[in-house]
């Protein structure tokens, strides 16, 4: 049980006993998550100014995060360090995504905080939790820490935050209050809309193009009543060819993906049919098919994933199953 947590009170230790502190991100850092960081350990260091503050990005990061983090520079640590006293998660949702920090947040007896937007999950990793489920971006959330702890950004952080705000919320298309909100608060402490837009765009990543092409023509398309869902497979950018199977028009997106002995499922849905079949891809899907196949995964209601270290036809059989369970008998169409 993570106890109430004021987020006024962040980073909830002594500043005068804070001398090394760690943001981690979750495993394969995407703009958000690798700028909310970035952001965090700005707060960190005007709240305790002698703290040294690293990010930790498992598994690397997104190549448009690479280049965002050569914008954004920050000292990344390799995980061979020694203890800290704070260890924040920002954007991490599952702790799995952790990687191998994981072990080092279970084994420090440092404070542990979960800076996030991803739904709660059951697990008492952390000490203190703040968490909007309603954010479209963890930037939101941190973006709550200055406020609440009367802090305001300078004009690099502000930018930081401002760009994963855009990256999370598809350029504010789904932003609701607190992400709209903190974009103007944002501008007005020296962001640059125009200039974080040009910032956000990447060049195409030869891998992604190949595979979502290669994605597009393995789909198979089935009928479940009045919803088109699309299955395809690949061997990498599973969450990205399904993006685009939902931008082809497809209502739910399956693909799958067999690497190291386990397979990995993306699954995305469009609004309308979160809204009418009210079928959480997260909660009853990802998390639901992880507890079936010894898995882990989780998600947003429209974007999730899981894997499994099961064989991929026999874990597209079990998904389809479920599919056909949620929302009616599939029919494949020729
Ligand atoms: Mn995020």
């Amino acid at each position: 049980m993570t106890p109430e947590t004021k987020p006024e009170d962040f980073p909830f230790l002594e500043p005068s006993a804070l001398k090394r502190a760690v943001v981690v991100c979750h495993r394969n850092a995407d703009a958000d998550a690798y700028l909310s960081a970035y952001a965090v350990s700005k707060l960190i260091g005007s709240v305790a100014p002698r703290c040294h503050v690293s990010i930790a990005t498992p598994g690397g990061m997104t190549m448009l995060t690479q280049k965002l983090s050569a914008r954004f520079p920050h000292d990344i640590a390799d995980g061979s360090g020694g203890d800290y006293d704070l260890y924040v998660a920002v954007d991490v949702g599952d702790e799995e995504l952790l990687s191998e920090w994981k072990e080092k947040f279970r084994e420090s007896p440092g404070m542990k905080v979960l800076v996030d937007h991803h739904p709660r999950r059951e697990g008492g990793l952390y000490d203190r939790s703040v968490v909007d489920e309603g954010a479209t971006s963890a930037a939101e959330v941190v973006y709550g820490l200055f406020e609440s702890r009367g802090v305001t950004p300078d004009p690099q952080t502000a930018q930081a935050l401002l760009e994963a705000i855009l990256f999370d919320s598809s350029h504010l298309a789904i932003a609701g209050r607190s992400g709209l909100g903190a974009a103007v608060k944002l501008m007005d402490a020296g962001a640059d809309i125009s200039q974080a837009r040009r910032e956000l765009r990447s060049e195409p990543d030869y891998g992604e193009v190949i595979a979502k092409l290669k994605g597009a023509q393995r789909i198979s398309i089935f009928k479940a009543g009045t919803w088109v869902v699309a299955t395809s497979h690949i061997g990498s950018f599973q969450a990205h060819v399904a993006r685009s199977m939902v931008y082809l028009g497809a209502d739910l997106a399956l693909v799958s993906g067999e690497s190291d002995g386990e397979t990995r499922v993306s699954l995305r849905a469009t609004p309308r049919f979160q809204e009418s079949a009210k079928v959480k891809l997260g909660s009853e899907v990802a998390e639901e098919m992880a507890r079936r196949l010894g898995g882990h995964g989780g998600g947003h209601a429209t974007a999730a994933s899981f894997s499994a270290p099961v064989g991929e036809e026999e874990t597209v059989a079990a998904t389809m199953k479920l599919f056909g369970e949620l929302i009616g008998e599939l029919k494949k169409l020729d």
